[in-house]
């Protein structure tokens, strides 16, 4: 080492020694500060995120948990049932919800683990369909609407995906799905309730290509899976998947007795009922109604499950096995998915869905009734895409975010998902202030035209083009 080099590392130390110091002042204080002052300040800190109970959220697939939920989650905080040896009836518990919620996906004899959300079923999903097939076979073919929880399970596990179009309603194509599938199979995905566009892919067809093929059917139900099983009750009409995706009925949205528009058909089954399918992802965070992180990953049997097992040697005597990629899990979600099953129950979730149902319709109607908006795609569940007629949609997101409304962005479309802390006061706001918006690009529209009118300013020719 030079001098020169020493010298500078002296100087060096001491801007690090000097940095420390005001990162320390910065940094963990030496004595803690009161709770009152603390939790003053943490509300002030926080107090300009946006909030579900305010109405501003509309691109969450999260919403405001049940009051009810969130207190149990409160009172269950210090169990972690990553060591259940410890807590045996939260145990049971679990395997009890796991039995419910594989009752609502019709099969109560599903196995399964509440984990900490749609990401970590999907990536277990993933592991599992590879621990159950030969090492050559490491392609899987999935919807190119699929989350990119299935990316990173790709980049984890070097899997290949093999993304496959859809069909305007943001479906999977089925015969394209089909020429997908080969000698390197490893594992289908379908979707029940795209991020997007909350779609419901063809998956009673794929279910028959995967029990002819003998190859592995994950089903996504991550935002589905509470939505699903009760727009029938709530309503809404469900039909058979193979009619919504071959007849040209289903493809348009009928109009009850009422006048009103009512949904493309979901189909009525999407689960184990059908029997080729493997394992489904639903997610209580999402439409549940539960405190966040409450995932669920199902299998249909204990031979699917088994595969991706681990044992543990030193906790609970040796006994203990896990199911998921995080070992420490909180119990209190446990208990929070366990109690709002019971307490909400099925008619509860009936009316959770035809409400938000019926605001996604009210939403509908009203956004097609505005010259200058459209909806992408009549919807299937409460999801709603839309897309300004001028201007991009980046810069329609732009806008109602300056305004303090919060949309999902997605390629060509925002995404509003009609959850339950939404109410149609809330969407009479939204809908003035989008009124505004259109108003406003109209208006600069007009005056670029106006100040310039050889130029014809037609930004986003490049996006109405695609359409
Ligand atoms: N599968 C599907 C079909 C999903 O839509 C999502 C997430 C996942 C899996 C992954 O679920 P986790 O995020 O629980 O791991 N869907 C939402 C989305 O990407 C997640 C989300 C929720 C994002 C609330 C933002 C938000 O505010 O849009």
């Amino acid at each position: 080492m030079t001098e020169e080099t020493q010298g500078f590392q002296a100087d060096d130390s001491k801007e690090q020694k000097a940095q420390n110091k005001s990162l320390l002042s910065k940094g963990l204080p030496s004595k803690g500060r009161p709770a009152d002052e603390v939790s003053a300040l943490v509300e002030q800190r926080l107090s300009s995120d946006l909030a579900f109970t305010s109405g501003n959220i509309l691109g969450s697939m999260c919403s405001q948990p049940h009051p009810f939920a969130a207190s149990i989650f409160q009172q269950q905080l210090a169990k972690n049932i990553g060591d259940p040896g410890l807590h045996p009836a939260l145990a049971e518990m679990e395997a009890e919800t796991i039995r419910i919620l594989g009752s609502l996906c019709g099969n109560p004899k599903a196995v399964g683990s509440i984990v900490t959300g749609g990401t970590e079923a999907n990536l277990l999903a993933m592991w599992t369909a590879k621990n159950n097939t030969p090492k050559e076979s490491r392609e899987v073919v999935l919807p190119e609407t699929a989350h990119f929880s299935f990316d990173k399970a790709a980049s984890l596990m070097d899997l290949t995906l093999v993304k496959v179009p859809v069909d305007p309603h943001n479906r999977v194509k089925l015969d394209e799905y089909l020429q997908a599938v080969g000698p390197r199979t490893m594992a289908l995905v379908a979707i029940a309730g795209t991020t997007g566009l909350g779609a419901v892919d063809p998956i009673s067809e794929i279910a028959k290509i995967a029990e002819k093929h003998h190859l592995y059917l994950h089903v996504d139900a991550a935002f589905g899976g509470f939505v699903l099983p009760f727009l029938e009750a709530a309503g809404y009409p469900v039909g058979d998947a193979a009619e919504a995706v071959n007849s040209e009925a289903a493809d348009s949205e009928v109009t009850s007795g009422s006048g009103q528009t009512v949904p493309l058909k979901a189909p009525a089954v999407f689960d184990f009922s059908l029997a080729g399918v493997s394992s489904i992802t639903l997610d209580p965070h999402k439409m549940g109604r539960t405190p966040i992180p409450a995932g669920c990953i199902l299998y249909r049997n204990e031979e699917i499950a088994g595969s991706s097992t681990t044992h543990v040697s030193y906790l609970a005597g040796g006994k203990t096995r896990q199911r998921t990629i995080v070992g420490t899990r909180s119990g209190a979600a446990v208990a929070a998915v366990w109690a709002s099953l019971q307490h909400i129950g099925f008619d509860g979730y009936r009316d959770t869905v035809r409400r938000c149902m019926q605001n996604t319709y009210f939403l509908k109607n009203r956004i097609d009734a505005m010259s200058g908006i459209e909806t992408v795609i009549p919807p299937v569940m409460n999801v709603l895409g839309i897309r300004p007629s001028q201007g991009t949609s980046e810069e329609l997101a732009e806008s109602l975010r300056a305004r303090g409304f919060a949309l999902s962005l997605f390629p060509g479309f925002l995404r509003i998902t009609l959850m339950p802390h939404l109410n149609q006061s809330h969407l009479e706001n939204f809908l003035q202030v989008l009124q505004d918006t259109l108003q406003e690009t109209v208006n600069a529209m007009q005056k670029i035209q106006k100040e310039e009118p050889n130029i014809h300013s037609n930004r986003n020719q490049g996006e109405n083009d695609a359409r």
